[in-house]
């Protein structure tokens, strides 16, 4: 599969664990789609709107023959299958999925910008978005993304909640 695409998730709503599961299941489920890596999963304190429940986030890495608008209608589609409502700006939700970043490409529409434009002030998304891997690099910025983690104040409202390789390990899709 030619693309290779990163997508954050976060779920503050229900079982914030089996949502973070059935959202990667839903999304693997698409031919078109295969999971080649994916993050820890962190507790993290909301950001933005701060009077809500606590999140769980994680990244996945994933290989798509979807361009970006498909992969975003299979985001936003996921996200409706699994009861997402849009409410409140910011505000609690069941799942979010959002594209960070699609091979190297910049891109621009009404729908969807890529690299998502907040990535690299969220800790939320930074730390996972760089356990999947430490060299990842953003178009067109000269500093690699490890660099602007270390940029970012908050990053103790994002914990470890369930380690990749640890004694509590999980399994996103069984083999
Ligand atoms: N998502 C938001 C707003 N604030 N805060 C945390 N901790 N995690 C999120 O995923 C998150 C948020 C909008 O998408
Ligand atoms: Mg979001
Ligand atoms: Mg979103």
């Amino acid at each position: 599969m030619e693309n290779t695409a990163f997508i954050a998730l976060g779920s503050n709503i229900g079982n914030r664990y089996d949502n973070l599961m059935s959202a990667i299941k839903h999304l693997v489920d698409y031919s078109q789609i295969e999971l080649v890596n994916y993050s820890s999963i962190y507790e993290t304190d909301p950001v933005g709107y701060e009077d809500q429940d606590l999140f769980l986030n994680m990244v996945i890495e994933i290989q798509t023959t979807f361009s970006a608008i498909e992969l975003l209608d299979v985001c936003l589609k996921t996200e409706l299958e699994l009861g997402r409502k849009r409410e409140i700006k910011w505000g609690p939700r069941t799942i979010d999925l959002d594209i960070l970043l699609y091979n190297q490409e910049n891109i621009e529409t009404e729908k969807l910008i890529v690299p998502h434009p907040r990535m690299i002030e969220r800790a939320f998304v930074m730390i996972p978005l760089l356990e999947t891997n430490r060299d990842i690099s953003i178009p067109e910025m000269e500093k690699p993304l490890a660099a602007w983690l270390n940029a970012i104040p908050d990053k103790e409202g994002v914990r470890i909640w369930k380690q990749k390789n640890g004694e509590d390990v999980f399994e996103p899709i069984e083999s």
